[in-house]
């Protein structure tokens, strides 16, 4: 035997947090990260796209109408844009870091079959996501059409207009409804900035407390059709 001490150290966890335009996402996952930290854990934040790479570039530009692009084509540059930066979340999250991800694969899957391509269905969409990190928890920020309407007018990008965030609603659903169960838990995010941050700071420590009885980071796997 060895004299080594044989010291594992407790791996981060990986929070998703998902939702529709103007749900609030981003400020609450800053928020998260800011307060994980006063906590004194490690944590970082990172959102898709990612639009400071080559492929976030392509994506940007397609987001704020400036190129035109087939379906499958921009529907793949989101995902390639996960798998560039997977490699670095898993080596975080193994180094004890927990990371907060602002939009991931449910958004990838569920904008691009949205469009109502006859060939781009959500199965076909989800392809490419697996063996992608799958989250520790998916926390999805719940808000209704009302709501949204309140909080201001649609930005200017595409995607931003009320006929396809009603479908975006509906297939979010469809989606969770096929996720291993458990891997998702809904937020009302109607209320309060502070109510909602209160809720998601709990569940959000709940799942770093169950990193350990989860085992190793797990990948996303093919949903039933
Ligand atoms: N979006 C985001 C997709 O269509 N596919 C994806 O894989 C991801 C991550 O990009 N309307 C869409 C959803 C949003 C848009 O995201 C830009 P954000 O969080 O508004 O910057
Ligand atoms: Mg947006």
């Amino acid at each position: 035997m060895s004299e080594r001490t044989n010291f594992t150290q407790t791996r981060g966890a990986f929070i998703v947090v998902e939702g529709l335009d103007r749900a609030g996402k981003s400020s609450q996952c800053e928020h998260l990260r800011d307060y994980l930290q006063e906590l004194g854990h490690a944590v970082k934040y990172i959102r898709f796209p990612d639009r400071t790479t080559a492929i976030g570039k392509l994506i940007d530009g397609y987001l704020r109408g400036q190129s035109q692009l087939d379906d499958h084509s921009i529907h793949l540059l989101f995902s390639a844009n996960r798998w560039e930066i997977a490699r670095l979340i898993e080596e975080d999250i193994a180094n004890g870091i927990t990371v907060i991800v602002d939009r991931y694969s449910y958004s990838g899957a569920v904008y691009s079959a949205a469009k109502g391509n006859p060939s781009l269905s959500l199965d076909w969409a989800w392809q490419p996501e697996i063996g992608l990190p799958r989250p520790d928890t998916c926390l999805f920020l719940r808000i209704s059409p009302g709501e949204a309407a309140k909080r201001g007018g649609f930005g200017v990008e595409r995607y931003e207009n009320e006929p396809m965030q009603s479908r975006v609603r509906e297939l979010f659903q469809t989606l969770f409804d096929l996720q291993p169960n458990g891997d998702t838990q809904f937020i009302d995010a109607g209320r309060s900035f502070q109510e909602v941050s209160e809720e998601i700071r709990g569940k959000a420590a709940d799942c770093i407390a169950r990193v350990g009885i989860i085992g190793p980071l797990r990948k996303f796997a093919s949903i039933p059709a």
